[in-house]
């Protein structure tokens, strides 16, 4: 994996020291594996996220006073372990990123006891993390989720269903939103963490998707969850779930980059030496300016999602925009760089075992998850129109 990127101004060097020590273990520790049966699969993310835990990866998902690796939630950490680990094997990315994600609002609204109780044993890699937002009517409208929460006093009480849940099944916890209140919209709605033997959850399904990995419907029936349980105020669930997203989107772009990085080198390697016609498939004009469309897609990528990291890390910037830019953009860019390899490859292209197959069918799922395309868009022009109001504001009132 090419890393001159490292050396943009991004970065400190701990993140250029973190991108080489990662880069250097996956190479000799992780492959790409293609569609293992469910069972094996998720044995595979149950092991992946041990084997990352122990080696000490996993702390860069939670921060140092919990067993992390660095005193906050760093974006650009995020994003360069994620780059890499999507390089060497999707499903090593995906084990990383749920204990992220899944454990993300804990950092960000837990109270110091759930801190303490759930942390340090997410950056250890010895408790499976998972983020269940999502339900079969509420997708993009978050804001419309009908699974309920009502207080009995020290419990609050969770019906309801929630899908799409990557983890779902294999978790030891759960970040889950519910509804505390009919306040409309996004008011109503309240953070909690749940463990995954609670009695009243239970898995009503699970779902197979082009690339494998642990996906469920979860199903909530009279299930009591301790009042402590609950991050951050009642009713200010959905701002959690979104500066959960601001800091995961990002490194959903980082990972995308990560498969394009990785079909770009694959289709170099092959167009070096594939040879058609008497020359090299790389002598073609027509395969150069597919080259010069991936690289120039590849950099694109890489400059919004590092950005959007530093802008959160460095100046501590609201970085929502920029964020949503970068998911936008590098899973866009993604999908076009893997056909393009694709298509370089030919029908070896398509052929099972070829790793530009496999990242074929990985990628699809990045420009949907997290906010699919058309949410980063409407983000995107949201805070355009936000700031645009604020500028304006601010030239009437000087
Ligand atoms: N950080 C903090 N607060 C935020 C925020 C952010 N990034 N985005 C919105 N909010 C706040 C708003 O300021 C608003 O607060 P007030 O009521 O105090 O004004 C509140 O949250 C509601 O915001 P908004 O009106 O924008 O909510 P909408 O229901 O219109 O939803 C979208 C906005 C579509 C952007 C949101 O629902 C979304 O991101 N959907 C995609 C969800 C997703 O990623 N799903 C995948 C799940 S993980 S696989």
């Amino acid at each position: 994996m090419q890393r001159a990127h490292l050396d943009w101004p991004f970065f400190d060097a701990p993140h250029r020291a973190l991108a080489e020590g990662l880069g250097d273990w996956a190479a000799k520790t992780l492959h790409h594996v293609d569609d293992a049966s469910r069972d094996a699969n998720d044995t595979r993310c149950r092991d992946l996220v041990a084997k990352l835990g122990d080696a000490g990866w996993v702390r860069y998902a939670v921060p140092a006073a919990y067993g992390g690796a660095m005193e906050e939630l760093d974006s650009r950490a995020l994003c360069l372990v994620r780059e890499t680990l999507a390089y060497h094997d999707g499903l090593a990315d995906f084990a990383f990123a749920m204990q992220g994600l899944g454990s993300g609002a804990i950092t960000l609204a837990g109270s110091e006891a759930l801190k303490q109780a759930y942390l340090p044993r997410v950056a250890a890699g010895k408790s499976i993390a998972a983020f269940a937002l999502s339900e079969p009517d509420a997708g993009s409208d978050v804001a419309a989720m009908k699974t309920r929460a009502v207080s009995d006093g020290d419990h609050f009480v969770l019906d309801g269903y929630k899908t799409w849940i990557s983890n779902g099944g294999i978790a030891d916890f759960y970040t889950v939103f519910a509804r505390t209140s009919d306040e409309p919209g996004a008011r109503g709605i309240s953070a909690f963490v749940v463990d995954g033997e609670t009695p009243g959850l239970t898995v009503a399904d699970r779902i197979d998707v082009i690339a494998p990995h642990p996906l469920a419907t979860l199903r909530f029936e009279g299930c009591h969850v301790p009042a402590t349980h609950l991050l951050g105020p009642v009713g200010q669930g959905f701002k959690v779930a979104m500066r959960t997203l601001d800091i995961f989107r990002a490194s959903v772009a980082a990972a995308a980059l990560g498969f394009a990085r990785r079909a770009f080198d694959e289709a170099l390697a092959h167009a070096r030496h594939r040879r058609m016609f008497g020359h090299t498939l790389a002598d073609f004009q027509l395969t150069q300016v597919a080259l010069a469309d991936m690289a120039t897609d590849i950099d694109a990528a890489a400059l919004l999602t590092y950005r959007a990291a530093w802008q959160r890390d460095v100046p501590k910037i609201n970085a929502t925009r920029e964020a949503a830019m970068a998911k936008l953009t590098a899973t866009e860019n993604a999908q076009r760089v893997i056909d393009r390899a694709v298509q370089l490859f030919g029908g070896a292209g398509v052929a099972k075992g070829n790793i530009v197959e496999s990242l074929y069918r990985e990628i699809r799922a990045l420009r949907i998850y997290e906010g699919a395309s058309e949410v980063q868009r409407l983000v995107i022009g949201r805070e355009s129109l936000k700031n645009a109001a604020l500028s304006s504001g601010e030239r009437r009132t000087a």
